[in-house]
């Protein structure tokens, strides 16, 4: 024991640990902002968590699902840096060495990584050594506890240069000295900590400002496309307030992917292989693409994980080449029926060859609502396909498709038990009135959505209580790959009431009222919503 208190050694770990932390941070945001400590950590545990484990977190999370693991990660490491002091002040160096093992253990993860550069491992070997150095200095300039008079002849426990042998077990039995060397003491571990929270900030800021990719992401101006997306019926949008537009912006379209770190993926870099069962290997750049002749198409995208009256669902209007057009120059063997697609940083989807060749609108796609697609949407580009839901289908900063069978070759969800096949389920949703709004009795408006993409909707039913199934207004749709409006007046009396909805398939058949989770293969069950009326 070198005489630290429980408490202080505690402290000069957890400083140590968040000075460690800011570094890599740092370093990462310079050198390879995809293996940042953080990143790097949290991408091994997002790909060996269970399935269970992920449902849940997208369950209880959402699109927070990144920031509530993060945050996990750090109560978890800041817990481990405070046994790696108390450790240090038991066996001087043991906590020291534990900061410098868990540095290189990271960095060697991060060379694992789908995306690891080169460099990969630096970010978290230099937080591991800044982590260890740091916890070594500060335990120099612990104040030792000691018992009343029983101050070491001729030392000041505060200013003692090394006493990491020298101070006698008995010392540290007593009470924590107070005074100048504990708040001495407590300085330097709360300057060390501000370094690294302001290292860690600064990482942030050249990671937000520099990326090169968002500034060439800026200077892009898209080719027009040469059979431009039907033009949007008038009576498309109901206007009805807070009912979800029938475009979604780029801003609020939902986000679900595996990246902790946003993939930055340089056009000039960018390639997509076909490859496989073809007869005729394809590559394509990101020039090339942009000089075929591009279609412009509005297209309805669902998560599997979309729970009934959920948000993962999302319309745009998205800018692209056909995919099937490339299949065709590939030609792909008579036996083959799957498209596996990976993406940048190691996703897979399994997308039915059929689908990709048939006569929708499957897109390799560059553009989303007039933009290039935000980086976080699959910059430069990614597959859009009408019908199916994003975890079999939708790869963004998608780098590779290679045609094969669903007999050799699985995907990334559906290696972590969800089903190969993902077709979007017939639903509706209720966004007006919100639940458990107050309305006063008298006419009130009922809206909300319904989908799904490729077959169509014919129709919306709304039912009040157990009262009958009536036919909602359906505003007039996009196309058969979008969602539509619909919306129905509803002569309110006084008390608590339960809304439902369910739309009519193309076939004519109403939605299900059977209830599914989400997993393996997407929700059903009517969205409910109840309201009170006075
Ligand atoms: N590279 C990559 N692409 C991906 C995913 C992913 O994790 N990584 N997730 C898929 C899933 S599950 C969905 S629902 C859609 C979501 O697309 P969005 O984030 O643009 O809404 O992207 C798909 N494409
Ligand atoms: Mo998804």
């Amino acid at each position: 024991m070198n005489g630290a208190s429980r408490g202080t050694a505690a402290v000069a770990g957890i400083a140590a640990a968040v000075v460690g932390a800011g570094a890599g941070e740092l370093v990462a945001a310079l050198l390879a902002p995809s293996s940042s400590p953080f990143a790097v950590i949290g991408g091994a545990l997002i790909d060996v968590a269970p399935a269970w484990a992920k449902d849940t977190a997208i369950a209880w999370f959402g699109t927070a699902d990144k920031a509530a693991l993060l945050v996990g990660i750090g109560i978890v490491l800041l817990a481990a840096a405070a046994l790696a002091g108390l450790a240090e002040a038991r066996r001087p160096r043991s906590g020291v060495i534990a900061f410098a093992v868990l540095g290189v253990g990271v960095g060697i993860l991060a060379l694992t990584r789908p995306d690891a550069g080169f460099s990969a491992w630096v970010p978290s070997v230099i937080a591991g050594v800044v982590a260890a150095t740091a916890l070594r200095l500060l335990m120099r300039v612990a104040p030792v506890r000691m018992q009343a008079g029983s101050t070491p002849a001729g030392r000041n426990p505060g200013v003692s240069a090394d006493r990491d042998d020298d101070v006698p077990a008995s010392v540290a039995a007593g009470t924590a000295s107070e005074g100048p060397s504990r708040r001495r003491f407590l300085a330097w571990a709360g300057g060390t900590a501000a370094a690294g929270v302001l290292m860690a900030f600064a990482g942030g800021l050249a990671r937000a400002g520099s990326t090169a990719v968002t500034a060439v992401r800026e200077a892009i101006r898209l080719p027009r496309a040469a059979s431009p997306a039907p033009a949007i019926p008038a009576d498309a949008e109901l206007g009805i307030p807070n009912l979800t537009p029938v475009i979604t912006p780029n801003t609020a379209f939902y986000r679900i992917d595996t990246a902790l770190v946003v993939p930055s993926v340089d056009p000039a870099d960018w390639r997509l292989r076909i490859h496989g069962l073809v007869a005729q290997e394809v590559t394509l750049t990101w020039d090339e693409l942009l000089a075929l002749p591009l279609v412009e198409r509005a297209v309805t995208l669902s998560c599997v994980s979309n729970t009934v009256g959920g948000d993962l669902v999302g319309n745009a209007v998205w800018l692209g080449y056909p995919i099937r057009e490339l299949l065709k120059r590939a030609q792909p063997d008579p036996d083959a029926d799957m498209v596996l697609s990976t993406s940048s940083d190691g996703f897979t989807a399994g997308t039915p060859l059929e689908v990709l060749t048939d006569d929708r609108d499957a897109l390799l796609a560059i553009g989303m609502n007039g933009e290039p697609l935000p980086l976080e949407h699959g910059f430069p580009v990614r597959m859009v396909v009408p019908g199916l839901y994003g975890y079999v289908s939708a790869t963004k900063w998608v780098t590779d498709l290679e045609v094969t069978r669903f007999d050799r070759a699985t995907a990334y969800w559906t290696d972590r038990g969800w089903s190969a096949k993902g077709p979007i389920k017939l639903q509706s949703r209720i966004d007006v009135p919100r639940p458990r709004t107050p309305i006063p009795a008298g006419e009130t408006m009922i809206a909300g959505v319904a989908w799904q993409p490729h077959s169509g909707v014919a129709g919306v039913e709304v039912q009040i209580d157990d009262g009958p199934w009536r036919a909602a207004d359906l505003a007039a749709a996009i196309s058969d790959d979008t969602w539509v409006q619909w919306r129905m007046l509803w002569d309110a009396d006084a008390g608590d009431h339960t809304l439902r909805c369910r739309a009519i398939g193309s076939d004519g058949k109403p939605q299900t009222g059977d209830s599914a989770p989400p997993a393996p293969d997407g929700a059903t069950g009517w969205h409910e919503v109840t309201v009170t009326v006075s």
